[in-house]
């Protein structure tokens, strides 16, 4: 039996910060249609898909902080999102989406949450590397304070049966850490989904800003093939509220080459026919993890989080 699947990436541009759920939800919607229409069976939106990208504010009002959060699961009755879900299952579409989650206990998370076709829940993702800063740095054209207004993970990553292959997500820089795909990989992992907001403007080192889309490929494309996996990377793009955003989104298949990429820096459907089996040749052959592997010679990377150099 062929495991094959039609996988879309709805990347989405600029949303501004004065934009409504509702009016992100029908831009939302438009792609989805436009899914349906190419058969796609599972829709990857981006990471913090539902409003502007907040950590580049530093808020002082708690409330207004919070009011860029989800207090319930994307999906569930009553929530902006309910009937693109509901929209989605009627379809036989699965859907992936980011969005900032605040649990009952007020904590906070950047997640991410995938369903099957059928609507039914697959799993939750909570973003594991948090980059940027804790503290207001007003000598920075826009902040990144994602280190104030998320936790990390305490669940780091897993991976499902679902979509009739072996699924797992990231969220944006988890994609920079080679840990990230190897750790699903040892899991199986036939297809990783990582929606991104990546600004072009480094400001602790502007020399990478002409090399970012060179970097963000390269991470996911590395990561596809030295685990033998299909590798789905959504973008937020354009310039969002004075900040440039990366666009690039791309399908990478388990040798590594791009097989679909955005053309645009806006709202956008890119798809490609994924066949999980293509994992094998790659799984079985150069990356047979049990026969090639040398864990023993590997023990630093659990034992030491930074670099401990010779005396
Ligand atoms: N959203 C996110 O994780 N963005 C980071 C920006 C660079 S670190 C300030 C990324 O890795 O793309």
């Amino acid at each position: 039996m062929s495991r094959e699947l039609t996988v879309g990436v709805a990347q989405l541009g600029p949303i501004a910060r004065s934009e409504t759920r509702a009016e992100v939800v029908d831009r939302l919607f438009t792609l989805l249609h436009e899914a349906h229409d190419q058969r796609v069976e599972l829709l990857v939106y981006p990471e913090l898909a539902l409003t502007t990208f907040f950590p580049r504010w530093w808020f002082e009002d708690e409330a207004e902080l919070d009011s860029f959060y989800e207090t319930e699961d994307p999906g569930t009755p009553g929530t902006a999102t309910e009937e693109l879900f509901k929209t989605a299952t009627e379809m036989g579409i699965g859907i992936h989406l980011g969005y900032a989650e605040l649990t009952a206990d007020r904590h906070r998370y950047n997640t991410a949450i995938l369903t099957e076709r059928d609507g039914s829940l697959v799993g939750k993702f909570r973003k594991v590397h948090i980059p940027g800063h804790e503290d207001h740095e007003p000598h920075r054209r826009f902040q990144h304070l994602e280190r104030r207004y998320f936790e990390e993970s305490q669940e780091g990553f897993q991976v499902w049966r679902a979509f009739d292959g072996i699924v797992g997500m990231a969220i944006c820089n988890d994609r920079r850490w080679p840990e990230t795909y190897r750790v699903m990989g040892l899991s199986g992992a036939e297809l990783v989904l990582i929606g991104y907001n990546t600004p072009l403007h480094y400001p602790p080192d502007p020399t990478q800003d002409p090399l970012q889309a060179f970097h963000n490929h390269l991470v996911m494309q590395s990561g596809a093939y030295q685990n033998g996996m299909w590798v789905v990377g959504a973008a937020k793009g354009g310039t969002e509220e004075g900040c440039e955003l990366l666009a690039h989104s791309c399908i990478i298949a388990p040798s590594g080459q791009i097989v679909a990429q955005a053309v645009t820096n806006g709202d956008e459907l890119i798809r490609a026919r994924i066949d999980f089996d293509m994992c094998r040749n790659y799984k079985e052959t150069l990356f047979d993890f049990d026969r090639y592997r040398r864990p023993e010679a590997y023990r630093q990377i659990i034992e030491r989080k930074g670099p401990v150099p010779p005396p």
